[in-house]
């Protein structure tokens, strides 16, 4: 499928809302051309035609009732026109369709998660969607105000602490898979995202917070950039209807580079141990931390604050990472484990590498 091009002033139209927002926006832009043009030529017009000359005396017009009501009247008509069309666009742009697929996105300083149906998160700051197919984003703030933009789609709409905003769109092109280097390597409108799992870094369409939300310049993230709202920056990759139901029914796809390992889904545990910060609460080595080791953890015998006690098994463990709070271990109920959200697959991942550390 071939990108559609962009004008000077505006990128290529990427949604289905795009053109009616463009319409909009190029009707306003040219009857401000022509009024500029009508008014300052009028304008220069007149001060030549009635400057100051020796033998010509000033002779106030009086009314001109006709005219004055027709200058009055036809910009009511325009400005009644110009409400009426963008209230029409508006609407279109706020209500979402009742089939719309969504995605709740939750803003944070400095990240964006966007939860698939079914609890699935790719990795933070990637929002997937299918094209040809509406999705609504139901957002909301855990920190300060952001704003959702994606300027390929024409959307943009505030992310507010303590209520929820919702925005709609369609995409009507798929994302090129294009492996990339720098933003020059990629389509326009398009940049060269993070590198994933495996290193790779690929093309997507760009969502920014275009809210004032930063940090001052100099404190970095892990990708060495200045943290400000600028840097809020997350990937859009439009897949096909196809690739996004495997997506939200597989989750998000092991690393490649642990095909090769002697435990693929051991070495997949692994690093979703260490990526989601786990390590900071869990050791693996038996040293003490503020959440249980996982040394020898797997299949002893747990004992439960509220006196009771199980064996650690795969229900044990899943249970333990979905809802933390439902079984406390005994001596831990003082540091609270945040609930975390992972596919079936990724909980077997970590399952298989909680049993390395207990072989
Ligand atoms: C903020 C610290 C913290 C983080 C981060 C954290 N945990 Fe925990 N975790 C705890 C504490 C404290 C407990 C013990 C209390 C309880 O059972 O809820 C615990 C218990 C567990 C248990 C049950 C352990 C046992 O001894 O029976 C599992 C399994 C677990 N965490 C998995 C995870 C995984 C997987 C992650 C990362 C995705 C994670 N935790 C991140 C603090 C943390
Ligand atoms: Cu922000």
């Amino acid at each position: 499928m071939t990108q559609p091009q962009g004008t000077v002033q505006l990128p290529p139209q990427l949604s289905t809302i795009a053109p009616e927002v463009d319409a909009m926006y190029y009707a306003i832009y040219w009857i401000s051309v022509a009024s500029f043009v009508v008014i300052v030529g009028a304008m220069l017009y007149f001060s030549y035609k009635y400057r100051r000359r020796p033998g010509h005396e000033a002779k106030p017009a009086g009314h001109a009732t006709v005219l004055e009501i027709t200058w009055t009247v036809a910009p009511i008509f325009l400005l009644a026109w110009l409400f009426h069309a963008g209230f029409v666009t508006y609407m279109h742009g706020v209500v979402a369709p009742d089939n719309a697929r969504d995605v709740r996105v939750r803003g944070m300083q400095w990240n964006w998660e966007f939860e698939h149906e079914g609890g699935v998160i790719d990795e933070l700051n990637v929002l997937k969607v299918p094209v040809g197919h509406p999705v609504r984003l139901i957002m909301s703030s855990s920190d300060v105000l952001h704003s959702v933009f994606i300027p390929a789609f024409r959307v943009k709409r505030d992310v507010v602490p303590g209520m929820y905003t919702t925005l709609w769109f369609e995409a009507t092109h798929l994302t090129e898979e294009r492996t990339c280097e720098r933003d020059a390597d990629c389509p326009e409108a398009h940049f060269c995202g993070r590198a994933d799992a495996n290193g790779v870094r690929t093309c997507a369409l760009p969502l920014f917070c275009a809210e004032y939300c930063g940090a001052p310049q100099g404190i970095q993230d892990s990708a060495g950039r200045n943290t400000n709202h600028s840097t809020m920056l997350a990937e859009v990759r439009v897949v096909s209807q196809e690739a996004y139901d495997r997506f939200l029914e597989e989750g998000p796809p092991a690393p490649a580079h642990c095909d090769a390992a002697e435990d693929p889904a051991a070495c997949w545990g692994e690093g979703l141990f260490s990526q989601n910060g786990c390590n900071a609460c869990h050791s693996v080595d038996g040293s003490r931390a503020p959440g249980p080791t996982w040394q020898g953890l797997w299949g002893s015998t747990r004992q439960f604050a509220d006196g009771s006690s199980g064996v650690a098994d795969e229900n044990y463990i899943r249970e333990s990472i979905l809802q933390p709070q439902a079984k406390i271990v005994t001596g831990y109920s003082g540091v609270n484990m945040p609930p975390y959200r992972f596919s079936d697959r990724q909980i077997d991942a970590i399952i298989a590498y909680m049993r390395t550390l207990s072989e």
